[in-house]
């Protein structure tokens, strides 16, 4: 098992921007806490392009001290040694996944109820993923929107087990993902295709900070 710091994770793809290498350094830049490469959709790059594009993604992450996690591919993460694997309820099962990438990878595991939780954290599980918790555009299979009440009970019954909450998450709707047990917030394409990304990114850490303090957390 490995710690994970989730408080404010980017994720990416090169379809969700037009320079993804220069926003991922800039939001390295300005303090997101943890990276997945989610490359997916119709023109998702694949085979040694996608490959070589995981490793320029997973040195910018070198650079700056920062977890460079990959989505769904655990055979890429395997082979370029990233720092961990997120998977989903559909992907691989997660004690295979958690078998193949040994102890010591990071393993997040998307959940959506108590059972999906209680397995995940079975599997081997650093943290999970809970959403959507709003309605979300980065995501077109993604499930019914579900707020945080789930959220806040998974966390209620294993407060050890850090939860990112994702799905439509923006600076102004984060607090409730915090205040409901969260560790976390992930977000993609409020940052990805911002005007300013880093712009975002500070209103993220201004909110986080805000909860941080009201909770007597100091970091
Ligand atoms: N939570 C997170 C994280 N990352 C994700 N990629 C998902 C949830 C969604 O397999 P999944 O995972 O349901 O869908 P997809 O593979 O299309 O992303 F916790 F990291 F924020
Ligand atoms: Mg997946």
């Amino acid at each position: 098992m490995a710690n994970i710091d989730i408080q404010l994770y980017f994720i990416m793809g090169t379809e969700n921007t037009k320079n993804p290498l220069g926003v991922l350094e800039e939001v390295l830049q300005e303090g997101i806490t943890c990276f997945q490469l989610r490359e997916k959709g119709p023109h998702a790059l694949i085979g040694d392009e996608k490959r070589a594009f995981a490793e320029k993604c997973q040195q910018l992450c070198r650079q700056y001290g920062v977890p460079f996690i990959v989505n769904d591919d655990v055979e890429l993460a395997l082979a370029i040694d990233a720092d961990g694997v997120h998977i989903g309820q559909d992907d691989e099962s997660a004690a295979d996944v958690r078998k193949k990438m040994g102890a010591h990878k990071i393993l997040g595991v998307s959940v959506h109820s108590i059972e999906e939780a209680i397995a995940a954290k079975e599997a081997g599980a650093d943290y999970v993923g809970m959403g959507p918790i709003y309605p979300t555009i980065s995501k077109s299979d993604a499930k019914p929107v579900a707020g945080t009440d789930k959220l806040q009970e998974v966390a209620a019954l294993f407060p050890d087990l850090p939860i990112v909450g994702i799905g439509g998450i923006t600076p102004e709707n984060a607090a409730p993902v915090f205040r409901a047990g969260g560790a976390g917030v992930a977000a993609i394409s409020i940052i990805a295709s911002a005007e300013s990304p880093k712009a975002v990114v500070r209103r993220f850490q201004d909110v986080i900070a805000n909860e941080m303090q009201e909770r007597g957390i100091l970091r």
